[in-house]
């Protein structure tokens, strides 16, 4: 059984075995979140992304967590809100369950997720939350602890109101 937590907080910090980036297909810095990751985890996340040859919204792959507190980071792509009815949802469904195989398989036992595509992407972010917890909670996985790592009191509000 996986238990599911929200907090208010900046996810560099965090300390679980392994924090998920919300990155771009391309694996590469960008602004938000994943900038402040890059940032943070210093220069030899770049060079570990570029090995990687990009990621395809909805997947996952993983790479150290260089100075990060957290051991590993599982980047993955969310999808850009287009309106809802172009598989936003699905993949959006998809970047959690990927990152969760790929944390099953680090054998991690604990992983924080920041609001995947709730900010540049503009995934509206009640039906976001919607999707992260139900996907994580139906998701069997050796993962004890998912922590949902909240930037602002409206996103931790919105994922409060659902566990
Ligand atoms: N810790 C936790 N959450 C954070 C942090 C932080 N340090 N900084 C921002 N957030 P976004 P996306 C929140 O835009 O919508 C990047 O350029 C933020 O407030 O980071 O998936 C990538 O390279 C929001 O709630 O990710 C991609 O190109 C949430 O993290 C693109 O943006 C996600 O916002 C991905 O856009």
């Amino acid at each position: 059984m996986t238990r599911l937590e929200a907090v208010r907080g900046d996810i560099t910090t965090e300390t679980l075995d392994a924090i998920v980036n919300a990155a771009n297909s391309g694996l590469a810095p960008g602004g938000g979140v994943c900038g402040a990751i890059f940032r943070a985890a210093g220069p030899g996340l770049e060079e570990a992304c570029a090995a990687l040859g990009g990621c395809a919204t909805g997947d996952a792959k993983a790479t150290p967590g260089f100075a990060l507190p957290a051991a590993w980071i599982i980047h993955t792509v969310g999808p850009v809100w287009a309106g809802g009815d172009r598989g936003e949802p699905e993949r959006l469904a998809s970047a959690y369950r990927r990152s969760l195989e790929v944390a099953d398989g680090l054998g991690v036992r604990s992983v924080a997720f920041p609001a995947i595509s709730t900010g540049i992407f503009g995934y509206p972010l009640a039906a976001a939350t919607d999707v992260a917890v139900a996907t994580v909670r139906a998701m069997p996985s050796a993962v004890e602890l998912v922590r949902f790592v909240c930037f602002d009191e409206g996103t931790r509000t919105a994922y409060a109101a659902r566990l």
